[in-house]
């Protein structure tokens, strides 16, 4: 058996492994280790499957000439999913996907993997019958899936992304509904009532569907004067835990909390000990992940926020006067709606990166004027910090990718991290130096 694998990331390579144990011969292949014009019938010939890297789309030219010669092509997660032989839930939506699968894995004590950065070929096989798996899925992910099943499929919400890959916001919808797909009446559908967008593209499903929210009544999750419920069909609803026992910032974290509370109730997990472990949880790194407070000044690190409407839901979530940190590298939109979200604690807004004209020229059409443009994450921080006084926050939430200056978010948001820490100890020596010269006579 033989089969090319596109795209030597982390996903490729953890494929590649997968197959080689299972007896394939394997090509691995990467275009950017690829010199000249290469032979496509040497690759093609004989193949018996091809597997897609979540960042290959389909337009690929092996992947195209593959189809056409009737030789399979499916994506690292469908493989994956074709080696687990236990239930699986799976997580999509705009934003919020990394918190809710994280929150999930932790409420029910079970393993993550998927777009959060562990391929699932890398772990699929270790899965015995009794166990459960928490994937994040990405519309990237989901664009080349044939018979993938999850147990449990959760949509949290819908806003434009991924445009450059997908082309058009239908074709990104269209990737992302593809979580339902194969699922029957005996799977569960989870669907965000309170999300517009859902409403207005989802299919009729075949699965048994339950909702959640934070106004609504449901069946599902929902949160009433500051209560949260479940409440099953033909069933009196039943008391969960107080939404202020939530250790998460922000409208949306609640409902990113009602998610996972629905998907663990309905996987059996125990309500007491939901509570218990709900009250444990850090949060997701590099999602509105507190860094330190430097004379008052509080750094946190959002550098998931790899679209716009990621962002917005970061803005919205403060509370104090931010300076916020914008700009990556280009994904096709233009950032009209980040300005026009009059967000009254937004104080001013640093940019920097491949997008830095397009967001510029977008402030200037919206009439934004306190904005500043540097070169460097360090450039950036400094600025911030200088800018704001004690009691407020700077924000890194760039509202795009990141592979303009370093190889991915987690990368973006260690170095924001390491920056700010230096400068923290940087301004703690200046108040020891202060001391000493106090003292000294
Ligand atoms: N490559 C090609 N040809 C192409 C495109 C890429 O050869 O046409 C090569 C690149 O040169 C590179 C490799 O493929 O060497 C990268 O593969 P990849 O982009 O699929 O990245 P991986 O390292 O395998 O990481 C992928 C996901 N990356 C993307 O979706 C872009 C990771 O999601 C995911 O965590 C990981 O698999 C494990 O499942 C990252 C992401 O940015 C976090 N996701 C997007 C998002 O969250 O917005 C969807």
């Amino acid at each position: 058996m033989k089969a090319l694998i596109i795209g030597a990331g982390v996903s490729g390579k953890s494929a590649n492994k997968l197959l080689k144990r299972h007896g394939y011969s394997t090509f691995l292949l990467d275009d950017k280790k690829l010199f000249g014009h290469f032979a496509l019938e040497r690759f093609l010939k004989g193949l018996d499957l091809v597997v897609v890297s979540p960042g290959v789309c389909m337009e690929h030219e092996l992947v195209v000439n593959a189809i056409k010669n009737n030789i399979e092509v499916i994506g690292e997660l469908e493989l994956g999913a074709r080696f687990l032989s236990c239930p699986y839930i799976a997580i999509t939506g705009t934003n919020g996907k990394t918190t809710t699968t994280s929150l999930v894995s932790h409420l029910l004590s079970c393993p993550v993997g998927g777009n959060i950065g562990i391929p699932l070929t890398s772990f699929a096989e270790k899965m015995g019958e009794g166990d459960i798996v928490a994937l994040e899925v990405s519309s990237f992910q989901l664009e080349s899936i044939k018979c993938f099943k999850p147990t449990i499929a959760v949509l949290l919400n819908l806003a434009p992304d991924h445009l450059n890959r997908h082309h058009t916001y239908e074709n990104y919808v269209a990737c992302k509904l593809r979580i339902f797909e194969n699922q029957d009446q005996n799977d569960i559908a989870v669907i965000n009532f309170d999300d517009a967008e859902i409403e207005k593209f989802l299919p009729t499903l075949k699965a048994k569907t339950y909702y959640f929210s934070t106004a609504t009544e449901v069946v599902g999750c929902y949160c009433k004067g500051g209560k949260i419920y479940f409440k099953d069909y033909d069933k009196d609803p039943k008391f969960l835990l107080n939404a202020s026992e939530i250790p998460l910032r922000g409208k949306h974290n609640l409902s990113n909390a009602l998610a996972a509370l629905l998907v663990s109730v309905l996987s059996g997990a125990d309500i007491e000990k939901l509570r218990e472990r709900i009250h444990n949880f850090k949060g997701a790194k590099h999602r509105l992940e507190y860094i330190a407070e430097i004379n008052g000044v509080t750094f946190i690190n959002d550098s998931k926020a790899t679209n716009i409407s990621s962002t917005i839901v970061a803005i919205r979530a403060m509370s104090e006067p931010t300076t916020i940190i914008l700009g990556g590298s280009d994904k096709g939109y233009e950032f009209d709606d980040l300005f026009k979200e009059k967000s009254p604690h937004i104080k001013n807004y640093v940019v920097l990166g491949q997008t830095k004209s397009k967001i510029l020229e977008a402030a200037g059409r919206q009439g934004v004027s306190n904005i500043y443009e540097v070169n460097t994450m360090k450039e950036a921080v400094k600025l911030s910090y200088e800018l704001s006084t004690s009691g407020e926050t700077v924000l890194l939430s760039p509202a795009c990718a990141s592979f303009d200056m370093y190889s991915c978010y987690e990368e973006r948001g260690e170095i924001f991290a390491k920056i700010v820490r230096e400068l923290e100890r940087s301004e703690n020596r200046k108040v020891s130096n202060k001391k000493a010269q106090k003292v000294s006579p």
